[in-house]
């Protein structure tokens, strides 16, 4: 029972400040120490691995923002998660932006190619090149892994490594115009508040499972945005959007995903501590702690 947290301070896929501290106040409102009471051999190499690519002049390519250093820190991630995959360690990753997941997810599924990704968000994070209005790579890391839009050379690293049948969300509430055609055209499966509301929390999850792991027998990476809850319960975040998961809801999520025994990665992106007031800033990042440690075993009894 090993798992290694990779520390991930970076914000360049997104404009505010203050995301790439979020890994570091999760671990020192004492996360390792959590999870090793929840019986985990932590492995823990601190949140610095990645700092020392800076790329001297990274404008724009097309409308993306800082494509060079988020194009090099996720292929570094990438190497870094593949090989705590490769070696027993289930990696959880803690961001910094949600852009990340280029690197996590085309790292675990070097090792579980056949692993489906189970995406918590507010959002669909499914932008294309072409579909962006803001440009922000942090809502786009869904469509470079499918490998849809135009191709951006300094991406070509990364190989179309997700099938949409292998895709599904739980959580939707802002959802670009782009995106829904996207989503439709590629028939991806997606669960929005309103189909929470309308099935309840336990339901959907079912549901989503029984799309993307119908014999529950595949592993299963967790990507979860903290802004899929509401922002009354995780303020500190970058772009929040109101009538989302409750706390509750939120915990469910991850306690039915520990449940099937087949998470083989896991993702706590955009904590972002600069956001809001201190109160703000310790729900949140507690809340991050705690929906981590329901995705790894915690239970209420
Ligand atoms: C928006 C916002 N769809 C974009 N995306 C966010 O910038 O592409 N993702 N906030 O987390
Ligand atoms: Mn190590
Ligand atoms: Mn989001
Ligand atoms: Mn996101």
């Amino acid at each position: 029972k090993q798992l290694a947290i990779v520390g991930c301070p970076f914000s360049a896929g997104q404009p505010k400040g203050g995301v790439d501290k979020g890994p570091i106040h999760l671990v020192s409102a004492g996360l390792v120490n959590q999870l090793e009471a929840l019986g985990w051999n932590v492995h823990f190499d601190g949140h610095h691995q990645f700092e020392d690519i800076s790329i001297e002049s990274d404008p724009p390519i097309g409308l993306l923002k800082n494509p060079r250093v988020v194009s090099r820190t996720c292929e570094a991630l990438s190497g870094v998660v593949s090989e705590h995959a490769q070696n027993g360690r289930l990696p959880v990753t803690l961001g910094g932006d949600h852009s990340l997941a280029m690197g996590t997810i085309s790292g675990t599924l070097k090792h579980f190619p056949e692993a489906c990704v189970i995406w918590v968000d507010a959002h669909a994070d499914i932008n294309t090149t072409d579909t962006t209005d803001t440009g922000n790579i942090h809502g786009m890391p869904v469509s470079f892994l499918m490998g849809i839009g135009s191709k951006v050379p300094e991406f070509d690293w990364l190989k179309p490594v997700l099938a949409a049948n292998k895709l599904v969300y739980i959580g939707l509430r802002d959802v670009d115009d782009g995106e829904k055609k996207i989503l439709r055209e590629n028939k991806i499966k997606a669960f929005s508040m309103h189909e929470v509301d309308k099935y309840g929390i336990s339901k959907v999850v079912e549901l989503a499972l029984d799309h993307v792991n119908p014999n529950r027998d595949l592993p299963i990476h967790l990507s979860l945005d903290v802004d899929a809850l509401d922002p009354s319960v995780t303020p500190s975040t970058g772009t929040p959007v109101r009538g989302g998961l409750t706390f509750r809801e939120g915990h469910y999520v991850c306690e039915a995903i520990y449940e099937t025994g087949l998470m083989i990665g896991l993702d706590i992106m955009e904590v972002n501590p600069s956001v809001s007031d201190t109160a703000s800033v310790t729900q949140t990042v507690a809340v991050g702690c705690s929906l981590t440690r329901a995705a790894l075993g915690e239970t209420l009894l």
